[in-house]
């Protein structure tokens, strides 16, 4: 070999030498123990490091077929990213059926106690790139694949269970409207920019929507942490074809938790990967997140004597009127492989349905039939996409479409149409009219129009049961968050419109917004499709911190450290969070760690620039008298305690650690959020405080 072509040799690592294979996986080789990289073709590869030139200083010759094959791939690696949920991370799991639910459904999936189906989960958030980060105010898909043994099912849903509009004709112009303005491209991942807030405000069907969205809702802690829904009326069909209504909702085993708006900010910018990398911790630990699917179920005279109408996605049916009644449960246990093989090529499509499940008219779902079919064709580029182990049935599957791009499944022998007459073993597959789908046979209802049901005008009543359904920190979350997002807007007249829409959801809300704008007048009320039922019930379902959970189990303590650190307590406080279900991070000065009062080296997860309180549920500050010297000079230290303060948290601390508070600038009355960890005994009393996650009696302090 010419020595030349050597100077740049291959990356070593003390004796290792890497090769990579043509799967991007690590080979051995005779030699050396590594398999022998080649080319796609299977060609050996001597030399992965110089192109191919005429002299070593000379231009690059085509000859080079191992760098043509390497670039070529390199620049056709990517493939469009989703024009909605762009940004997103999947798990595996599986389903288990708690009991038969035969006297709703012939669904496969809900014949048998304890069966248990497979899954690929994807949530996402909406309008971002793909690039994003995850705590943008959005909603968040919750897009689930049941690999049932009679077919796919895509159950599609979102972590709000209403939508924005009534009508898919306007999926595009409220996409359009969300993402970067089509001039300058900004802003990305939010909804606070003029054309958002002026579609919507012309939109008054959004206005129940725009409640959810303004809500923590939209910025929650983990995925583990969130509710998920079906959205739409779907239909459930027995076996003797008799129909019923379903709404369908997953309800997180760990309890609901969101961020503050203030920590979502940071998150952002300290962590853009927060949701995928909580999502990662906890399957690879062990931690497996659980949802249980619930059914909403009703028939015909329920639908008719609803105050909604069923097929408005915009409408809800409260839990206290329908109760949500549990019938499985959801275990994400294993992530992907490759993220773009099966996170960003599954291929989710709400006319993914089966044998026992049927779609409603809902006009939103309807146009949604249409639209994912397309929309996978563009992205996975042909019709084949269905070949890819994550989209194909895990169950048999047979049909007489053949060939197109990258066909994977090509049917053998010589039958590629029916009927045929060459009998079961060579004529392939036959309709089974028992076993197979049968679509709900319905009248049609009437003429041919284009025209919105008049039972889909009330656009305001259910927007004022959900804000008044929370509670005052909550209500105050939503007056702030529509300050914030309208205040963004350039155009005065926007923000009016939409106050315009909030008086007639509460005056109350409508004054406060309007004072945070700094509107001098308040508008006059928007004029009403039809006169709001206003005054329904509320509903303690709707709110997230009525249901909160009681208990640490899978939250974060982080843990500040200096140099002696009392060993005892700090093990004892690691060994109360484990205990509680949770996990725990060591931050210090540096990533080496400190030396603890027993003099072991404990090493440290983060750096204290990297491991902001705004990570964690709860923060303890375990300064020694000694070590107290080092935060203090330490920026990132005084953020660390006044962040954890202002977003309500739980504080445990030492003696010490009450020099950096002053520095911090928190007040010298500590307040019950705060509790003091003077010896190891007090460790588990603190985790159980912790189990509040919040601190909230400090919201009129902070
Ligand atoms: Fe989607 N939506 N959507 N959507 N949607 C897509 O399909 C669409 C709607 C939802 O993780 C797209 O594969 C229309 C409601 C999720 O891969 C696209 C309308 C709900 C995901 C599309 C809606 C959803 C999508 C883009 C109005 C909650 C991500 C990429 C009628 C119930 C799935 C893709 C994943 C994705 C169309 C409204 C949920 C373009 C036309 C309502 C979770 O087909």
């Amino acid at each position: 070999m010419d020595p030349k072509s050597r100077v740049n040799s291959p990356a070593k690592l003390g004796d290792e030498v890497i090769t990579r294979g043509a799967g991007g996986e690590t080979h051995q080789t005779t030699e050396g123990g590594y398999k022998t990289l080649t080319t796609q073709q299977g060609m050996p590869v001597a030399d992965d490091q110089n192109t191919l030139r005429q002299g070593a200083r000379g231009p690059a010759l085509i000859e080079d077929g191992h760098f043509r094959e390497k670039i070529f791939h390199f620049d056709h690696e990517r493939i469009p990213e989703r024009v909605v949920h762009a940004r997103g991370y999947g798990a595996h799991g599986f389903f288990e059926t708690y009991q038969p639910l035969t006297d709703l459904t012939r669904a496969d999936i809900f014949q048998r106690a304890g069966e248990k189906t497979p899954v690929f989960v994807r949530f996402s958030t909406v309008a971002g790139n793909k690039g994003s980060a995850d705590l943008a105010r959005d909603v968040r898909g919750f897009a689930v694949k049941f690999y049932t043994k009679e077919g796919n099912w895509d159950l599609v849903g979102n972590n709000i269970p209403v939508f924005f509009i009534q009508d898919a004709i306007k999926f595009p112009d409220l996409v359009h409207s969300v993402k970067q303005e089509p001039d300058r491209d900004f802003p990305q991942a939010q909804s606070a920019h003029d054309n958002f807030w002026d579609f919507v405000s012309l939109m008054p069907e959004a206005m129940h929507m725009i409640m959810w969205i303004m809500s923590d809702r939209a910025i929650p802690r983990s995925f583990r942490f969130m509710e998920g829904f079906g959205v739409h009326t779907f239909r459930l069909v027995n076996a003797e074809g008799k129909s019923t209504f379903v709404k369908f909702h997953w309800k997180p085993k760990l309890g609901m938790q969101s961020v503050v708006w203030n920590e979502a900010v940071k998150i952002n910018g300290a962590d853009p990967d927060f949701h995928r990398r909580d999502l990662w911790n906890a399957i690879q630990s062990g931690d497996y997140p659980e949802w249980e699917l619930g059914l909403q179920t009703f028939d015909q005279d329920f639908a008719d004597s609803f105050d909604f109408d069923v097929l408005d996605a915009t409408k809800l049916i409260p839990e206290d009127i329908l109760p949500v009644t549990p019938v499985g449960r959801l275990v994400l246990d294993r992530m992907p492989e490759n993220f773009f093989a099966e996170t960003e090529q599954v291929a989710f499509m709400t006319q993914n349905i089966v044998p026992g499940i049927d779609f409603s008219n809902d006009p939103l779902l309807q146009g949604r039939n249409f639209s994912y079919l397309d929309t996978q064709l563009k992205r996975l580029g042909g019709p084949n996409f269905t070949h890819l182990p994550i989209n194909a049935p895990k169950c048999p599957f047979h049909n007489f479409q053949q060939d197109g791009h990258m066909a994977f499944h090509n049917p053998k022998g010589r039958a590629n149409y029916e009927p045929n007459s060459w009998g079961p073993e060579i004529g392939g597959p036959r309709e089974a009219p028992m076993q197979g789908f049968q679509t709900l046979a319905q009248e049609p209802e009437g003429p041919k129009v284009r025209l919105r049901a008049e039972s889909f005008a009330d656009h305001y009543s259910q927007a004022r049961q959900f804000y008044r359904s929370q509670t005052a920190i909550e209500q105050k979350h939503i007056s702030d968050a529509l300050v914030f997002e309208l205040s963004n807007c350039e155009t005065p007249a926007i923000r009016e419109r939409v106050v315009s829409h909030l008086l007639n959801i509460d005056g109350d809300l409508a004054k406060t917004v309007a004072a945070g704008l700094g509107l001098p007048n308040l508008p006059k009320a928007a004029t009403p499709a039809a006169q709001p039922k206003m005054d329904l019930p509320t509903s303690d379902a709707l709110s997230i911190l009525k249901n909160g959970p009681s208990h640490f189990k899978g939250r974060k303590l982080g843990i500040l450290i200096t140099d002696g650190v009392d060993a005892t307590l700090l093990a004892a406080l690691e060994k109360a969070v484990e205990k509680a279900g949770g996990t725990f991070e060591r931050i210090a000065p540096t990533v080496g760690g400190v030396k603890a009062s027993d003099g072991t080296q404990l090493p440290a997860h983060r750096k204290i620039d990297g491991g902001p309180s705004v990570l964690f549920d709860a923060v303890a500050i375990l300064a020694s008298e000694a070590g107290l010297a080092d935060l203090l000079k330490l920026p990132p230290a005084r953020d660390f305690v006044a962040d954890a303060y202002a977003h309500y948290k739980f504080c445990g601390f030492t003696a010490a650690a009450t020099g950096l508070f002053d520095k911090a600038g928190l007040p010298k009355e500590l307040d019950a959020g705060f509790v003091q960890l003077a010896q190891a005994g007090d460790a588990d009393r603190f985790i159980q405080t912790c189990g509040a996650l919040r601190f909230w009696d400090r919201v009129d302090g902070a």
